[in-house]
Parts: structure tokens; C-alpha cells; sequence
């Protein structure tokens, strides 16, 4: 019988709640031991159920924001699917895209997948902040919600034109209730809860990393069923092989980058392949499932940053990549997920992928 992400959803969320209470019903058998033991241990017991119940309770919202975004991912691909066909129209009511210029369209589909995913948060309710790239603000929500998403709806749409994979960055952070808006950027990536993307490739895929690396499962690939219209699980613990033979990058900006790059980039050049697509979900998902390295350094332009978004590009893929066995680095011994943005924009550079190549680059980069 085939898991949908529906049903996958609700086991994780039971396991993540059987295990909280577990923890405290753990501490209060081995503490009432005197009364004046039991009397204490037991005000931090009515604490710590307390704490468990207010933790499940945010899984489920988790999991409920999870959902949203699926739902407004299905539909996204079911339009991407028809670029050129379709008007923008049937991925949100009401927004009326022209599309009938190129250009005009991708810039539309854009949109349209970023009002697509802020309509089916809000709509939710368990979001407090919405924070998108398609967004120079950070979106409000519900003022009572304890979780943020950020995401990137529509990564790489420059080449939606010519039938290349596509696909729609996602993260979760927590934040505390009344917490502004710079409680979703201001924190190193390592905080983030769920992660995943979905590809839009030749089938619609779901990658997911459901509240941390030790979600039930691992990190897990859903299949997107047309006939369902429903995620299917296809892949548990993916895990990125330890070394690869394809490396990923826009050789054509070598010039911009600094010598310890170039030199490692060369070393690739000699001894494995390159496969670059210009998607980033694309090409890391590759990654992800072939090995090898993905790559978009500092260059001369953008201030010396890469080009790419930390909050909901580079972070959710790192994460992705970390629980998945891998690594992702900014520099030497500089993990991706240890930066804190100064804005929801800001750009880093980024090598992720296999651990032993992000290894060796690291080693080459400190020399
Ligand atoms: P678009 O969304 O404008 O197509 O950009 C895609 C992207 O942000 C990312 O998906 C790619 O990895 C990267 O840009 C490609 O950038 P270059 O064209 O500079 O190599």
C-alpha cells in the first residue's frame, strides 16, 4: 500500500508527539521519590508536559503548513507543466497574468506561483510571517501563528520556456508568539525546522526534510500521482553518495572567482563531469541522488557574495543536503547553515553536495 505525504504526515506527527510525551512521563517515574522530591520534580513535570504538549502542537501546525504548501506546490506544476498553454489564471483565481509575451509570462508565473503559496499559507493560519522572494517585505500572518515559512515559489523560471526542470523552494522556522519580523531571518540556518523543494521536472517531485534530521523516515522524496492528485512517498532515508563524479557550476564566470576556486573547479575539469542546468533545485537534485557538487561561489559582482539567497534558497538545500549525509559550505570550514543574514535577501555563497568532495574544496579553500 503506497504512503501518500498526506498519511506520511500523520504518522510523523504521531511519532513526534508519542516521543514528547514519552520524555515526560519518563521523568516523572524516576524522581517522586521523597515527598519533598516529588513535590518539586512534580511542579517540573506539570513543566515539562506542558513543554511537550506546546512542542506537539507546533508539530502539528508544522505539518498542516507542509500540507498548504504541497497543495499550492500541485498546482503550480500542473501549470508550469502547461507553460505556454495555460494561462496563469488557473493557479490563482482572480490574478490575471498577460502571458501572452514572452517574458512577460515567466515574470507572471512567478508571481502567480508566489501568490499561489502565500494564498494557501494565509489560508492555513499557522503561519505568523510569510517571508518570499518574490516579496521585498515579509509578508504578515496570523499574529498568533509560532512558525514562519520562507520559501522561493519559482526558482530558475528563466528557463521555463524551454521545458527545463524548475522547481519551489521551502523552509519552517519557529518563532516566538508577537516575535517581529526579523525573528524569521536573524538566526543561523541550523534553525531551521522543515525543509524540502519540489521539482518540476519530467515527473513533479517533493523532496522533504519534516522538522529535523531525525524525522521518521529521513529525508524523504514524494512522486506527485496526476491521478490522485496526491504525493506518493518513492524514497526514504535518501542519503547523497559520499564522493561523486559530476560537479555543477556556471564555469563561464571562472574569471570572478578567487584563485583557491578556480584551482578546485580546474581539478573537477580534469577528473569528473560537468552537468550545470542553470535550476538550482535541478541541479542539486541531481546532486542529491547521483553525488558530486553543486556550486555557486563569491564572485566579483554582487559585492563579492554568490548570487544565490540564503534564507530560502541556500539554507533549505543545505539542510536538505546536511541530513541527507552530505555537507554545504560558504568558505573554509564555514558551514552554509551557520550564517545569520542581515536581511531576508542577503546572498551567500554556496558548495554543497557530496561529503567527501565538499571536503576536500574546504581544505583547498583554507590553503
Ligand atoms: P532564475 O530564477 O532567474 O532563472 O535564476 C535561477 C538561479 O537563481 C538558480 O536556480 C540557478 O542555480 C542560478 O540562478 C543560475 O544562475 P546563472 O545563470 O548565473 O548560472
Amino acid at each position: 500500500m503506497e504512503t501518500t505525504l498526506d498519511a506520511y504526515l500523520d504518522r510523523a506527527v504521531d511519532a513526534w508527539t508519542r516521543g514528547d510525551e514519552r520524555g515526560g512521563a519518563t521523568t516523572t517515574t524516576t524522581t517522586t521519590t521523597t515527598t519533598r522530591g516529588a513535590r518539586a520534580s512534580d511542579d517540573g513535570d506539570d513543566g515539562d508536559e506542558e513543554e511537550a504538549r506546546a512542542r506537539a502542537s507546533v508539530v502539528r501546525d508544522e505539518a498542516s503548513v507542509v500540507r498548504a504548501l504541497a497543495r499550492a506546490c500541485a498546482k503550480i506544476g500542473r501549470v508550469v507543466r502547461r507553460a505556454g498553454l495555460s494561462d496563469v489564471r488557473d493557479i490563482v483565481e482572480g490574478k490575471n497574468g498577460s502571458v501572452n509575451v514572452h517574458g512577460e509570462e515567466q515574470a507572471a508565473l512567478d508571481e502567480a506561483a508566489h501568490a499561489a503559496c502565500v494564498e494557501a499559507l494565509t489560508r492555513d493560519g499557522k503561519c505568523a510571517w510569510i517571508a518570499s522572494e518574490e516579496s521585498e517585505e515579509i509578508v504578515r500572518g496570523n499574529p498568533e501563528g509560532r512558525l514562519a515559512c520562507v520559501f522561493d515559489p519559482l526558482d530558475g523560471s528563466s528557463n521555463i520556456e524551454c521545458g527545463v526542470g524548475v522547481g519551489t523552494i521551502f523552509g519552517v522556522v519557529d518563532v516566538a508568539a508577537g516575535a517581529p519580523a526579523t525573528a524569521v531571518y536573524k538566526r543561523p540556518g541550523r534553525d531551521m525546522r522543515s525543509v524540502g523543494y519540489v521539482l518540476y521536472g519530467a515527473s513533479t517531485v517533493l523532496v522533504l526534510s519534516f522538522v529535523s534530521a531525525n524525522a521518521p523516515g529521513g529525508v524523504c522524496a514524494f512522486t506527485y500521482d496526476d491521478a490522485r492528485d496526491a504525493f506518493v512517498l518513492t524514497r526514504e532515508n535518501v542519503k547523497i553518495p559520499e564522493t561523486g563524479g559530476v560537479y555543477s557550476v556556471n564555469q563561464a564566470n571562472q574569471d570572478k572567482w578567487n584563485a583557491s576556486t578556480r584551482a578546485y573547479i580546474d581539478e573537477c575539469a580534469a577528473t569528473k563531469t560537468l552537468r550545470y542546468v542553470g535550476s538550482m533545485v535541478a541541479d542539486v537534485h541531481r546532486t542529491l541522488l547521483y553525488g558530486g557538487t553543486f556550486h555557486y561561489p563569491a564572485d566579483a559582482r554582487n559585492g563579492g557574495k554568490g548570487k544565490l539567497r540564503a534564507v530560502y534558497e541556500c539554507f533549505p538545500m543545505s539542510a536538505v543536503i546536511e541530513r541527507s549525509g552530505g555537507m554545504a559550505i560558504c568558505g573554509a570550514d564555514m558551514p552554509v547553515l551557520d550564517i545569520v543574514p542581515a536581511t531576508v535577501h542577503a546572498r551567500c555563497p554556496i558548495h554543497l553536495g557530496s561529503a567527501r568532495d565538499v571536503e576536500r574544496l574546504s581544505r583547498m579553500l583554507a590553503a
